[in-house]
């Protein structure tokens, strides 16, 4: 939150520090605004108790409560409950908001309030109430995301000695829900220096910039994220203090306004996640003072960068700061960004940058951000001479080629950052080479930096995250490897071919959080790992033994994936809340564990849960009902019995995907697993059901729409909020996590398509399937199924089927495969099939089915005639007989 003070203000505020300090105070706290202070109090709750001291006599020393020295008034009310935006994703940091539903106007007994701030607290969408307008001295009032709603009160416009006004919002929580209805008001508050109006909605107040136009000593304004309408005219633009200006995410369509490049006072101007026609006309050059310029997200609906800037005369001595990341920008990179010689920062990743590497000397240049391009040739050899004082360096999804050498990278002495993960170039890094040792994060995934693990590494004492995934690496991990830095908190090694044992412990990388050794070739037992560990991915990889029981013990684990490994031995019953209450993805498949399923396992976030393939035998146990976040239940290859129970259908209200293949479930399919709204995949194949296809599988209403892939960016925000990552801002959050740390579980299931087992992941919430094939189903097929028309794959090979093939057929249009085979189906072929266009696999071997083929459509492109075997009655192409004959 930026809660910029303005120099006059700080200077106000030191000076009332010092007068604090250095001279006694004579009087007492005032009965009558004690008072007043109490009166305020008990329209309150205060769960975390941060209100407890206010109960002695002298109200002066009460906390966030301060009184002027020489006359003993309350001067100063500061409740603001601020946090670093850091801290925001961690809910458990926040100390606990006041709460209430009014204000008691009793707190206008405070007449010589100066300072008033409630800010991160909740008063449950009340309005601001208009009487903190008669405050008559107040120069401070910060209300920013405390829970306001409606219009601001015109009456504010009373406050003629405010100085510093904050109604906004935080970026990532909409906390106030605030309008202007008019801004005439704002032009009353002639001693204003801050305004911040983030996330109110200006859309009613069209005169808002002729209101702050009059304000004199204006020196920061925040609209961003307002609705605003941006006037492209000015008459006389006066605004001579202006310093900050942020205007981002307002999505305003026009020019750039004229104006703005009158204001030669601006030193920071935020236009990003606008829509601009024309960017940055070359009038830019006029902002002399200017050094942030932020220009993110925004398409350029022609196209192109602007390749001269013609009038770069004096910003090119000022700007500091320039971010154009995620804007289209097409083209190379233009050569008058190397004349912005005071560059500290450079951020243009996600563009379409194309051609060489930016090779402009710019010696003050501490970040530079180039990734997410589609640079080609090689990276330079001088970028220490080019850039000596870089301290972050990222061209990581690019397509540079060559070989990345010592050279490349001499000179960058100060780099605490490196990434240069997804390119086309070798890493001929030699095992001499002295790495920048400052360096704290290193991304060298997806890169040619194999086949030797890198010993280089060993001389980063400092580094925190360390990213060699699917790096080409085949040798045996160095011993050194657990010890070289105490401060790992990251380690992604995975889709390498790393030998070696793990260590019997990790306990003394007390930072870890995220352990990622998943696809290499790692032997011995599950390590013994530091309390704090939230992530931990070993999947596929040679380990064996028992899991240890001291997994149970890490509370902080969110995710587990052991799958795909030799584990044998029963599991541990220690996965429910109390152990582990923020797990969420647990996945044990693909090992050879007996028993049965832990009978107390659920813990309230768990959203994936794979057991399959292994030898699990007895029931599913009731505990299961609490798995209510579940979404994938995946059990299948295993030996469990008993029937599919009707509670999960009514509690595992989430789930989208029931495997179950290959058990020896007995019993009747529940009806009620069609009131599963999310249901998309249900695959009960090779059990031992019984009884009829309920139609009530009809209702299921995921089977019915397009699916939406939504992209779970949670685990990566969370790690990056733990994690410091040097010159990385607020607004960059979002990017740098899609950008930098492509992290976390990706859901996966075997699924039986067209015949042949494919596994599905990045894929697996597009898909929508049902499969019953090879159980003892009998009855007819369910017509009201035939509705179900995003379905793609549809399997009851194997079972006792009676009756036709639903006329309705050809209305699951999405169809790609079909397999009826083995069951005692009669009548015809619904010739309504011929409209199934993607229809690649079909079966309908060993039937009754009888008479002419569908001649038409996909029948046509199925010319394998052994689909028809065994139904003695059908005729046509592809087999040999001919209608007529028969
Ligand atoms: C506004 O201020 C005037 C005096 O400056 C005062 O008389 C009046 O009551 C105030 N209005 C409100 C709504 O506080
Ligand atoms: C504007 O306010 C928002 C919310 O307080 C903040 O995230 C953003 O950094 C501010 N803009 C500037 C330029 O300080
Ligand atoms: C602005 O101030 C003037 C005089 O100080 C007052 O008459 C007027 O009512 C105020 N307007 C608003 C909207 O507060
Ligand atoms: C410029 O600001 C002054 C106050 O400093 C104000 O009186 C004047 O109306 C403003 N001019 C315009 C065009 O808004
Ligand atoms: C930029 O400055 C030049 C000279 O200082 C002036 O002629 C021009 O009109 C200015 N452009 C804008 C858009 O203010
Ligand atoms: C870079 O790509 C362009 C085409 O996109 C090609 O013409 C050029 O030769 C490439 N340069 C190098 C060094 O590979
Ligand atoms: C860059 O490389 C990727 C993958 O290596 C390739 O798909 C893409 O076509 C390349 N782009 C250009 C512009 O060469
Ligand atoms: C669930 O399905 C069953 C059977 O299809 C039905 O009787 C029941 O009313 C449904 N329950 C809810 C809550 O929709
Ligand atoms: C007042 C306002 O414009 N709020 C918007 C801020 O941005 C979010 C996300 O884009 C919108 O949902 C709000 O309406």
């Amino acid at each position: 939150m930026a809660a910029k003070l303005t120099e006059a203000l700080l200077l106000y505020l030191l000076c009332f520090i010092l007068s604090v300090s250095n001279s006694l105070r004579i009087y007492g706290c005032k009965e009558g605004e004690r008072k007043a202070l109490l009166n305020f109090k008990a329209g309150l709750k205060d769960p975390g108790g941060r209100l407890s001291s206010w109960i002695d006599q002298d109200c002066c020393i009460w906390r966030g409560v301060q009184c002027d020295d020489q006359t003993g008034h309350v001067v100063q009310l500061d409740l603001g409950n601020k946090i670093p935006l850091h801290d925001m994703f961690q809910y458990g940091r926040r100390s606990q908001p006041l709460k209430g539903d009014h204000i008691n106007p009793a707190l206008l007994g405070l007449k010589h309030l100066q300072y008033l701030d409630l800010s991160m607290n909740f008063f449950g969408g009340i309005q601001i109430p208009a009487f903190l307008g008669s405050f008559q001295q107040l120069r401070y009032l910060d209300l920013s995301c405390a829970g306001f709603s409606g219009v601001v009160p015109h009456q504010l416009g009373n406050l003629s000695s405010l100085q510093y006004l904050d109604l906004s919002n935080v970026f990532y929580l909409p906390c106030n829900h605030l309008q202007l209805a008019r801004s005439h008001w704002l032009s009353n508050l002639s001693s204003l220096q801050y305004l911040n109006l983030n996330f109110v909605d200006l859309s009613k107040a069209s005169d808002w910039l002729e209101s702050l136009n009059t304000l004199p000593l204006i020196s920061e304004i925040n609209l961003s994220n307002c609705t605003l309408e941006l006037p492209l005219s000015l008459a006389h633009v006066n605004f001579t203090k202006l310093k900050v200006l942020d205007l981002s995410r307002n999505y305003v369509h026009s020019g750039v306004p004229p104006w703005l490049f009158k204001l030669r006072s601006l030193e920071n101007l935020d236009l990003s996640d606008n829509a601009f026609k024309e960017l940055i006309p070359s009038a830019i050059g006029n902002l002399t003072s200017l050094r942030v310029l932020n220009l993110a997200n925004n398409r350029v609906l022609e196209g192109g960068v602007p390749l001269s800037l013609k009038n770069l005369c004096c910003i090119k001595d000022s700007l500091e700061t320039l971010n154009w990341i995620s804007s289209e920008l097409k083209g190379h990179f233009p050569n008058w960004l190397g004349r912005l010689k005071s560059l500290k920062m450079l951020n243009l990743y996600y563009n379409s940058f194309y051609g060489p590497f930016l090779q402009l000397g710019l010696h003050s240049l501490k970040k530079l951000d180039i990734s997410r391009n589609t640079l080609n040739g090689s990276v330079p050899v001088n970028l220490g001479q080019l850039y000596p004082k870089l301290e972050f360096l990222d061209f990581a999804y690019n397509n540079l080629t060559g070989v990345l050498t010592e050279a490349h990278l001499a000179g960058l002495a100060k780099l605490q950052h490196l990434g240069i993960s997804a390119n086309e170039f070798w890493v001929g890094l030699g095992s001499s080479w002295v790495p920048p040792l400052g360096l704290k994060t290193l991304l060298m995934f997806d890169s040619k930096l194999g086949p030797g693990f890198p010993p280089w590494i060993q001389k980063l004492e400092n580094l925190s995250v360390a990213d060699f995934s699917n790096a080409g690496i085949s040798d045996t991990l160095p011993d050194w490897f657990w010890n070289f830095s105490k401060n790992l908190q990251l380690v992604r090694l995975s889709n390498n071919d790393i030998k070696g044992k793990l260590p019997v412990s990790l306990e003394h990388l007390s930072g870890l959080l995220y352990v990622d050794l998943s696809g290499n070739s790692f032997q011995g037992s599950v390590s013994q790992f530091p309390a704090n560990l939230e992530y931990l991915f070993l999947s596929s990889n040679k380990i064996a033994g028992r899991i240890p029981e001291t997994l149970c013990y890490l509370k902080k684990l969110a995710a587990l994936d052991l799958s795909k490994n030799q584990l044998i031995g029963e599991i541990p019953e220690c996965w429910n809340h109390s152990f582990q209450p923020r797990l969420s993805t647990f996945d044990l498949s693909d090992n050879q564990l007996s028993g049965g399923i832990p009978t107390t396992i659920c813990s309230p976030s768990l959203t994936y849960l794979h057991l399959s393939n292994n030898n699990l035998s007895g029931e599913l146990p009731l505990s299961l009902r609490n798995c209510r976040a579940l979404t994938t239940l995946d059990l299948g290859q295993n030996k469990i019995g008993g029937s599919i129970p009707t509670w999960l259908a009514n509690s595992l209200l989430n789930l989208e995907v029931l495997r179950l293949r290959y058990n020896i479930l007995a019993g009747d399919i529940p009806p009620e697993l069609g009131n599963l709204t999310g249901l998309r995949v249900i695959d009960f194949a090779y059990n031992y059901l019984s009884g009829t296809i309920p139609y009530n599988l009809g209702n299921l209403r995921a089977m019915k729409f397009a699916p939406k892939i939504f992209y779970n960016t949670k685990v990566a925000l969370e790690i990056y909020d733990k994690i410091s990552f040097d010159f990385v801002d607020s607004m960059e959050i979002l990017y740098m996590v899609s950008n930098k740390l492509l992290i976390g579980y990706m859901d996966n299931v075997y699924v039986n398509l067209k015949g042949r087992d494919v596994q599905y992941d990045k894929l697996l919430p597009l898909l929508i399937s049902i499969d019953l094939s090879r159980n003892e189903l009998s009855g007819e097929i369910p017509e009201e199924l035939m509705y179900l028309s995003y379905l793609q794959n549809l399997n009851f090979a194997g079972n006792h089927l009676t009756g036709r093939i639903p006329e309705k057929m050809g209305m699951l249009l999405k169809l790609e495969s079909l397999d009826l085979s083995n069951n005692d189906l009669s009548g015809a072929i619904p010739t309504t099939m011929i409209m199934l266009s993607f229809l690649s696999h079909l079966n309908l071997s060993y039937n009754n089915l009888s008479g002419r083929i569908p001649q038409g459509g996909q029948f046509l492109a199925l010319p394998d005639p052994s689909i028809y075997f065994g139904n003695y009655f059908l005729c046509g192409f592809p087999l040999d007989n001919n209608c007529e004959d028969i």
